[in-house]
This record gives structure tokens, sequence and C-alpha cells, in this order.
């Protein structure tokens, strides 16, 4: 088959970026090695700053988000006992964030291009990207079986980490800058009210924990874990039991404890490839980048590069190449912010095994001073509703 755009992967970056292009007349088929349910099981972000909400508006997919999703003007932080709220709204001139769920929107994405009628390939096998450097790539793969292959002009890499198109790249083109940390967050969902009304991330002696939710009476917890733990070491009563011990007194008594509905354990890792074209391949989402969840950045960024690509493919076929021509770099720009921000709340709030005892506490005094002063409150404020986009 002969398609304008093949997209590889439907995660959020790849649904989305489909919905924008058909919104705007570009066709597009979507490839997805898993099926559906898997990709609606993944348990994964929950914080969408502005541009992804505004990204969703733009698709013709933010009905449900606004009557469901719960706007945040605000999130606290718990560092060694004390409460800080961050006052997002008051020092951002008005911004907020929006509570909703990664699952949430993707069935969101999911529903409005099946009603659309828009082709996508789910469990298919043996994905391969080929002739991106010449105008006439393909994408071959099988599917039940059969071998089949797609004559485009634009290969979209949305695969997410561990996909194929970062992978097909020649490794002299490309290269990787990255920071893996030494332990995952173990995260429990439970239908239980949250804590708080507002997200709380903790700093905390025995480790970092974040208490998170999905809506009035579904909840998101997170605990700083070794990475040799596995999530059968941990009962539901051992992980409530934890996080009570890194709360305050007072919130450790309010909190509401229930059967987990899923528990994972995630690795935190800093990663960027550049550049993210290669030729007539783009890529776009976590198969370009990964943040550690604590700046709440991942989806966000993909929301982010995925207006640059929309745009950019647009413009093509309205007869322009600047925009592909500049993907990269002003991807890139924004992308490097994120990683800053993540990398910086991550060393700030979290306990490192190995860190030496200067470093220790010269990390403490830094949380100390932005957490005390309105300038320091407002450079986190700033970067957790998402920094403006200048081009
Ligand atoms: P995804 O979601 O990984 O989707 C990629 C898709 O590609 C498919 N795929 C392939 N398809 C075809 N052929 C192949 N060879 C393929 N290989 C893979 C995969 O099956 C999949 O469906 O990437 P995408 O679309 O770029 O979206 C990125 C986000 O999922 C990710 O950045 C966020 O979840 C990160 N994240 C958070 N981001 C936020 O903005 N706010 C948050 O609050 C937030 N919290 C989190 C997070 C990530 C977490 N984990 C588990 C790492 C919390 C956690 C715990
Ligand atoms: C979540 O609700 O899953 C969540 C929220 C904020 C983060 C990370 C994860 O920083």
């Amino acid at each position: 088959m002969k398609v304008q755009v093949a997209i590889i992967g439907a995660g959020p970056a790849g649904l989305l970026l489909g919905q924008l292009l058909h919104k705007a007349g570009v066709e597009a088929i979507i490839v997805e090695a898993r099926s559906p349910d898997y990709v609606l099981g993944r348990i994964r972000a929950g914080v969408l700053e502005q541009v992804a909400v505004d990204l969703l508006d733009a698709a013709g997919v933010g009905a449900r988000m606004h009557a469901e999703g719960l706007p945040h003007r605000g999130f606290s932080l718990l560092i060694d006992g004390a409460r800080r709220r961050i006052d997002l709204h008051g020092l951002t001139g008005g911004k907020q964030v929006m509570v909703y769920g990664q699952t949430e929107l993707t069935r969101d994405l999911m529903d409005a291009r099946q009603n659309a009628g828009l082709p996508t390939v789910y469990e298919a096998s043996k994905v391969s990207v080929h002739d991106f450097d010449t105008g006439h790539p393909r994408v071959r793969y099988e599917k039940d079986g059969a071998a089949h292959e797609i004559e485009c002009d634009f290969i979209a890499g949305c695969d997410g980490f561990h996909g194929v198109c970062r992978a097909s790249v020649p490794k002299s083109a490309i290269t990787h800058f990255e920071r893996v940390y030494p332990f995952g967050w173990l995260g429990l969902l439970s239908e239980t009210p949250p804590v708080s009304d507002e997200l709380l991330y903790v700093k905390h002696q025995r480790g970092f924990a974040l208490c998170s939710m999905r809506s009035h009476t579904r909840s998101r917890y997170y605990l700083q874990c070794a990475l040799s733990e596995s999530v059968e070491q941990w009962s539901d009563e051992r992980f409530w039991d934890e996080l009570r011990r890194r709360l305050d007194a007072q919130t450790a008594a309010s909190l509401v404890t229930g059967a987990a509905i899923e528990k994972s354990i995630a690795p935190l890792r800093s990663f960027v490839a550049e550049p993210l074209r290669f030729g007539r391949l783009f890529l776009a989402g976590d198969a370009a980048h990964i943040v550690p969840p604590t700046g709440a950045k991942g989806l966000n960024l993909a929301a982010s590069d995925v207006r640059y690509l929309s745009r950019a493919l647009i413009d093509f076929y309205a007869g322009s190449n600047e925009g592909i021509d500049r993907y990269s770099e002003r991807c890139l720009k924004r992308i490097w912010k994120a990683e800053r921000f993540s990398w910086s709340m991550t060393m700030l709030l979290h306990r490192f095994p190995e860190t030496n005892a200067f470093d220790q506490k010269a990390l403490e005094a830094e949380l100390d001073y932005l957490v005390h002063s309105v300038a320091g409150q407002t450079t986190i404020a700033e970067n957790y509703v998402g920094l403006p986009f200048t081009d």
C-alpha cells in the first residue's frame, strides 16, 4: 500500500500525530506491535501541561478530558516532614496543569481514530523501516503470518524507547546522551480517595515518595525502591506501611488504603538522542528521549515533539520544507530544558545510596533555598507547568 506518512507506534505520540495529520488532510497509517488492550494496560503518566491539553483540543479529542480531568493550581513538597506548597497558578500568572491519566488520553485518541475509520495495524510483528535516506521510504511488517510493505513519503518513529526506528539509524549518524539512576519507582494504583487534594512529592531519609491521583476516587502512589527489588516482594500491606513511614504523621493518619489494581516497577533514566531527523525518518516522544518521571515531563515532551512534527509535515504538503528542516533543532531546545528540570528534581528529592556527603549537603541546601525563595519557587513552577514555545 501507499500512504503519505507511516507512523510506527500507537502510544500517545503516534496516536496524537495521526489525529492532527488527519485533521489537516494528511493521510497516515499507524503500525503498532502490541494489542490495543496491552497499550491501554500500561499505567503511566498523570499530569498534562497546557501544551498537551491544547493539542488534544486541536485534535478534537479534549471533551472527556475537560469533563473528567482535574485542573490543579499547585502541588506540595514534603521535605523531611515539612510541607511547602508550590502555587503554580500564582507564580506563573495563572497557569495550571491537568491531572488526566495517560490511559484515558490514549483511549480518547484510539476511539477518535476508530470513529474516523483511520487505518491502524495492531499486533504487527517484525516491523522494519527502510530507505529513509531516499525519497521513497518503506515500512515492512508481518501480520497473521502474512508479509506487508508500506510505501510512504515519511516515517514517524513514535515507537518508544525500545522501538525499531532509532535502532535502525546508522551508529555514526546518531549521538546518545544518557544517565541511569541507581533506583526505580514502585507504583501502585488503588480505588481509594487521594490522601491530598493536590500532588505531594516527598523527600525522606527512607527515600522519595509521590502521592498522585487519577480521580477523586482513584489514587496513584509511588515509592523509590532498589533496582534489585521485584513487585512480588511488595505486598499491598508492605507498600502502605512504607508509604506511611515516608509521610508526616497527619498525612499518614488520613491515608486510605485498599487493594492494588496495578503495581509495577519502573527504572529511572535520562536519555536524549541527537539529531531527531534522518532523511525522511523523524523520531518523536520516548523514541527520542526519556526523562525520569519526577518532573512529570515525558508525555508532555512527546506532545511537544508532535506539535512540531505535525506542523512540519502539514507545511511540507503545503509547499514549505522549513518545518522538517528545523524539526530537530526546535525540539531539542525544549527537550534539553525538560531533561534538565527532570534531572534536577530527581537529584533533589531522591536518596542516592552512593552520593558523597558533601554533594548530599549541597543538594539539601539547594532544595532549602529553592523552596524558601520566591525566585526559586517560580523556577520550579515555570518548569512544572511547561516552558513557553519560542517558535
Ligand atoms: P510509548 O507510550 O512508549 O509508545 C510507543 C509505542 O510504540 C510501540 N512499539 C512498536 N510499534 C511497532 N513496532 C515496533 N518495533 C515497536 N516498538 C514499540 C509500543 O508498543 C508503544 O505502544 O511512547 P510515546 O508515545 O512517545 O509516549 C511517551 C509516554 O508514554 C511517556 O513519556 C510517559 O508515560 C512518561 N511519564 C510521564 N509523563 C508525563 O508527561 N507526566 C507524567 O506524570 C508521567 N508519569 C511517566 C510517568 C512514565 C512512567 N513510566 C512507567 C516510565 C510515570 C511513570 C511511572
Ligand atoms: C502520576 O500520577 O503517575 C505521576 C504524577 C506526577 C509525576 C509522575 C507520575 O511526576
